[in-house]
């Protein structure tokens, strides 16, 4: 027996197609699997992405996606992960299919994988993550926290080297999903088609009237229309800030705009930090499903 996918030829070195293999496996997965929330896992596979990255320190070159030390305790129980278990536990049998890619390269394109299965731009991807032990977790803190306001949301993508124009483009992502009050302690979608990306969150935070949602739990705002949508606190600080405001009105009236510059800020993302053989040009780029 060879580890790996190891032959008596040598070690196995997977080529663009054997990632395109794991990302139609996660494709199909989307698809047959249809009991999470609004019917796709695509959003928290989206936020798993994310979270494994957004440890970056860009002083310390520590976190980052290059380790999925998330896999662990204390980082997993960490209260901003609340909820990312499930997108975990769904990648689960992908890497059983898989055994040679890394978690970290396997979080990372489930991410790129959602996106563009969700109807977003491509996501140009490439390998070379390697997993990190129990001793490489970021300690707690480092992601941001959603009832702060504009100098939170400055000082944490600040750490992980973004300006205000990536910041906003990066936020747009809250096109997908919803949050969970017994997660986060929220409660709602940010839109009314959360598992299609589109850039409808920049056109609600301009076009909608946000009120303060009246309850027992943490500060959220919800639209005057329908009152069924969900704005965060560092949400409603993109269009209270003027350095912010500007990029959420170009996101509002242009789409492509929006898709071109969120995909450019997503690839960075997932790329804080890792040490790559891959050259930048020479990045895969996926073909979605039918
Ligand atoms: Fe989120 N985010 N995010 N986020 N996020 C939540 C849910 C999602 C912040 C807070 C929250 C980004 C930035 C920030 C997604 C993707 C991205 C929730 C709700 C909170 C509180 C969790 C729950 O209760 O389930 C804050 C404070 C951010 C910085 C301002 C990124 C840009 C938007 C980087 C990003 O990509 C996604 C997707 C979800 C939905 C998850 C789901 O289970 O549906």
């Amino acid at each position: 027996l060879y580890l790996n996918g190891a032959s008596p030829k040598g070690p196995f070195v997977p080529t663009q197609a054997d990632y395109q293999k794991v990302y139609d496996a996660i494709a199909l997965r989307l698809q047959n699997e249809t009991d999470y929330d609004d019917g796709s896992y695509g959003p928290v596979l989206v936020r798993l992405a994310w979270h494994a990255s957004g440890t970056y320190d860009k002083e310390t070159g520590t976190g980052g996606s290059n380790g999925s030390t998330m896999r662990f305790a204390p980082e997993s129980d960490h209260g901003a992960n609340a909820g990312l278990k499930h997108a975990r536990d769904f990648l689960e049998p992908i890497k059983t299919q898989f055994p040679w890619i890394t978690y970290s390269d396997l979080w990372t394109l489930a991410g790129a994988c959602s996106i563009q299965e969700l109807g977003g731009p491509s996501i140009p991807w490439r390998p070379g993550r390697e997993d990190k032990d129990v001793a490489a977790c970021t300690p707690d803190g480092r992601l941001p926290d959603a009832a702060q306001g504009h100098r939170h949301i400055r000082d944490v993508f600040g750490r992980m080297g973004f300006d205000d124009r990536e910041m906003v483009a990066l936020i747009g992502a809250h096109a997908l999903g919803r949050a969970h009050s017994d997660r986060s302690g929220f409660d709602g979608p940010w839109d009314f088609s959360p598992t299609v990306f589109s850039n409808d969150f920049f056109k609600l935070l301009v076009d909608e009237k946000w009120n303060q949602k009246k309850w027992n739990g943490p500060t959220q705002f919800t639209d005057k229309t329908t009152q069924t949508l969900m704005m965060l606190p560092t949400d409603i600080a993109l269009i209270k800030d003027k350095g912010f405001k500007q990029h959420v009105d170009r996101y509002a009236k242009d789409s492509d705009v929006f898709f071109k510059e969120f995909s450019d800020v997503f690839v960075k993302l997932i790329e804080l930090g890792v040490p790559f053989q891959v050259k930048p040009e020479d990045r895969f780029i996926f073909k979605a499903s039918e």
